[in-house]
């Protein structure tokens, strides 16, 4: 037991949450990784990541360095040829919330046999997932989704396979799921603002419906709004990078809480029953004395919990998530847009 309650409280869950992007080639994964580990320095909402793993800190420390410099011959990351696991920590201010993963792969491997090495680790990853990032390229949207080029859209941006990765990730996992969609390159079509949630929306008609147990965030993300116009740019500014991180740390941090939650109701059902009738309290007293302990050390981690750092986080990355509307990133719960309840962001 440590000496100071405080720190305890705020050491990462043990297990970290693994987040996959599905994207195709070139959409901007590799990009977006450096948009979101450097780009999160750049807001004030005090919560920030860093590699567990010196050497991915350094190497992504120096890609972004590379990005913002428009005379460096090799400005942009190369094509990603192999996997790559990068070990991140959440942290606020400095200290850490929790650890997650996450995959950079080349985009092919969603559509490669099977059978190939780096897609069978990509679909491991994959099932293990416990947040999914869709990633479509901005340069696809420039023209609205119509009956006539719908095929050829979902075909582009590979939003045919990511609907069948998502009966996927259905079969292997019960109660409500997040999926961002990150519109990647939005300076390609910024101009069709207001229009673009609804394209989005008739590609993806699988994640808006009612009882579907998605919960979805929208977010458009560029490195820059310039860049489509003028490549050369110097302007980097990572617009919106920060906020599906931001979403996903408050999905995992809900989860764990309201598995804590699902695991006390569990025991008093069972308690309930047996302590229904006197003979089943009478044969099973050593069974119930147990649950009623059990139940006592749960009640006290509550009481803890919702005093906890944990909650207090959830409460933050609720409210700052509530605002990211205003930069066009859109909560879906079931398919209806929705705001978070401060009072009871769980
Ligand atoms: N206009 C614009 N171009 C971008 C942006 N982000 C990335 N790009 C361009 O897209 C190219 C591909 O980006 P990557 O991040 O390498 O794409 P990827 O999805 O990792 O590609 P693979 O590794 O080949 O699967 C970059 O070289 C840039 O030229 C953006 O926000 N706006
Ligand atoms: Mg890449």
């Amino acid at each position: 037991m440590s000496e100071n309650p405080q720190i305890e409280q705020n050491q990462p869950s043990a297990q970290p949450m693994k987040i996959t992007m599905l994207a195709d080639s070139t959409a901007g994964k590799t990009c977006y990784i450096l948009g979101m580990y450097c780009g999160m320095w750049m807001q004030d909402h005090g919560f920030s990541i860093c590699s567990i793993d010196d050497n991915d800190d350094k190497e992504l420390n120096n890609n972004w360095a590379r990005l913002l410099n428009e005379k460096a011959p090799d400005r942009f990351p190369a094509p990603t040829s192999q996997n790559k696991v990068y070990e991140f920590q959440f942290l606020s201010g400095h200290n850490p919330i929790t650890e997650f993963e996450w995959i950079d792969y080349r985009g092919d491997v969603l559509q490669d046999n099977p059978n190939q090495q780096d897609v069978q680790e990509f679909n491991q990853h994959l099932q293990a997932a416990s947040c999914l990032f869709l990633c479509l390229s901005g340069e696809h949207f420039q023209e609205p989704v119509t009956a006539k080029n719908k095929a050829t859209i979902m075909y582009k941006t590979k939003a045919l396979y990511m609907n069948q990765y998502l009966n996927k990730v259905k079969r292997y996992n019960k109660g409500l799921f997040p999926v961002i969609i990150t519109l990647s390159k939005y300076d390609y079509c910024y101009k069709r603002k207001e229009a673009l949630i609804e394209d989005i929306k008739s590609i993806f008609p699988g994640l808006f419906q009612p009882n579907s147990n998605w919960i979805v965030l929208i977010c458009p993300v560029t490195l820059s709004f310039k860049l489509a116009e003028d490549p050369d740019t110097t302007e980097i500014t990572a617009y919106n990078c920060h906020y599906p991180l931001i979403f996903a740390q408050y999905c995992s941090l809900r989860k764990q809480m309201i598995e804590s939650y699902n695991s006390m109701e569990r025991l008093e059902e069972e308690l309930e029953e047996l302590k229904s009738n006197l003979f089943k309290q009478l044969i099973n007293l050593r069974k119930i004395k147990r649950i009623e302990k059990q139940l006592e050390n749960l009640e006290d981690e509550d009481k803890k919990r919702t005093k906890s750092y944990k909650y207090m986080y959830i409460k933050k990355l609720a409210e700052y998530l509530n605002q990211a509307h205003e930069s066009n990133a859109d909560i879906y719960v079931n398919g209806e847009r929705r705001l978070i309840n401060i009072d009871n962001p769980l």
